[in-house]
């Protein structure tokens, strides 16, 4: 954990924030796999662990801007629970570690938020995710559980990611930890990728090596040689030679920081003619954005960079034509790019996205285009100090989506279907780093991960 004081920091600031009202922090329960004593592996609520940091289920945190009182309810094992998970430290010693005197017994909850309340002051909470926590919400404020969410608090919202968002250098620290466990999480792939073998072969050993340093992973591994379905996350394919991989995968840190991270692997160890002309145009997409990353730069305006990059290494090879400005304006290029450049990362690996993403990723000066691939994008305001984010462009030749624009005889203009009719088959490609913007530019976090095609075909080597 940090410093008991950096809870308290964190927590003051909000109150000073937010001014008036009664805060409430669910903080996440076990959830039942297929019986109710046999839970999936716990995560706790990202926001209950910025402001309460404790690492364990079944309590609520509750915070008085208007007194700056605080307390968590939660329950002690009682010796009948003892017998099955040994000794376990009191509330009280948990809850002195980040700052907080007053724990009580979950029972108290309803009628202490009912004190509080009855003089009229504002109920606030964040936008809920789990169905027994939006139940849970609903009996303690009487209302029914549909309008739970409505009724969460968007200053609640705006207030905390607007401290989310910044992150201290301890968390960054945070966050570098989680990428040396990626570093070794793509040692391990680029190892053992190999013709003749499944995906769930080797993401099995990727998995190990994450599970070998007492992490987790921040989401669940896509791991496959069909790159170009964005979000696969079934494992069952054999490795051909001439295939390529995309592995995008991401770790935790002890307090829960996430890494993201993509590489796209050949299963032959080598890159054919071919895929390198397309690596290098995703490349240099992604290192001319990361470029232009400084506080003050939109970055809608790097993903576009990012866009126009990749129009222009697609009219050199054959694939597009036409200018690439006017392409990427038109939204042509969102053919082979059909996604965001990236995400804010912290303790969510899409952090706060649950909190309302457009809140995070936007504002009043930057709204959100309704334009197929850049709709997609989910940060494109001004970047600041602080800010840690994903830069993660690719390419990718989806067959349903070049038959439907090509019968369409959509972007004609741009695109030389006949071409793009010999990639059919070839996948996808996407490269992800993690990167933190600093009071005049920006720093990619964590020890360096073989990217280039050279290093990549090193690392496939060893
Ligand atoms: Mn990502």
């Amino acid at each position: 954990m940090f410093s008991p004081e950096r809870y308290q920091e964190r927590r003051e600031q909000l109150r000073k924030l937010i001014g008036s009202g009664v805060l409430l922090f669910p903080g996440n329960n076990e959830m039942p796999m297929n019986y109710p004593a046999n839970p999936y592996h716990f995560r706790q609520d990202s926001s209950f662990l910025y402001y309460f940091g404790i690492d364990e289920p079944g309590l609520t945190g509750i915070i008085d801007a208007d007194n700056g009182s605080e307390m968590i309810f939660g329950d002690d094992v009682a010796i009948e629970d003892i017998i099955w998970t040994g000794p376990l430290p009191l509330l009280a010693d948990k809850a002195e570690k980040v700052g907080i005197s007053d724990t009580r017994p979950v029972s108290e909850l309803k009628k202490t938020l009912q004190g509080y309340l009855s003089d009229d002051r504002p109920l606030l909470y964040l936008p809920q995710y789990r169905q027994d926590i939006i139940n849970m919400v609903a009996e303690l404020t009487g209302q029914d559980y549909s309008s739970v969410n409505q009724s969460s608090s968007e200053e609640l919202a705006r207030a905390v990611i607007s401290q989310r968002s910044i992150k201290s250098d301890e968390e960054v620290a945070e966050i570098e930890k989680a990428l040396d466990i990626s570093w070794e999480m793509y040692r391990t792939a680029m190892r053992h990728i190999k013709a003749g073998l499944h995906e769930y072969e080797v993401c099995g050993k990727v998995q190990a090596s994450v599970l070998a340093r007492d992490s987790h992973l921040s989401f669940p591994i896509i791991f496959s040689v069909h790159g170009e379905t964005l979000h696969n996350h079934s494992h069952v394919n054999m490795m051909e030679e001439g295939d390529i991989v995309i592995m995008d995968s991401g770790a935790e840190s002890p307090l829960h920081y996430a890494s993201d991270i993509t590489r796209t692997i050949p299963v032959s160890g080598e890159f054919t003619r071919r895929q390198k002309d397309i690596y290098e145009t995703v490349l240099q997409a992604q290192l001319d954005a990361i470029e232009m990353m400084k506080p003050g730069v939109l970055n809608l305006d790097c993903h576009l960079k990012a866009a126009h990059t990749i129009a222009a290494g697609l009219t050199s090879i054959g694939l597009m034509k036409g200018d690439p400005g006017d392409a990427v304006e038109a939204g042509a290029h969102a053919l082979f790019f059909p996604h965001g450049l990236g995400h804010m990362m912290g303790l969510d690996v899409h952090d706060m996205e649950g909190l309302n993403e457009d809140l995070v990723g936007y504002d009043e000066n930057v709204t959100r285009s309704d334009q197929f691939g850049l709709a997609y994008l989910r940060l494109a305001r001004e970047l600041e100090p602080g800010f840690v984010l994903t830069v993660e462009p690719g390419i990718y030749f989806i067959p349903e989506l070049i038959d439907r624009w090509k019968d369409e005889g959509k972007f004609s203009e741009f695109i030389d279907y006949h071409e793009v009719g010999k990639y059919r088959t070839f996948g996808g490609i996407r490269i992800e780093d993690d990167v933190l913007i600093t009071a005049s530019g920006h720093r990619v976090l964590g020890k360096p991960i073989a990217k280039t095609v050279d290093e990549v075909q090193k690392w496939c080597s060893e």
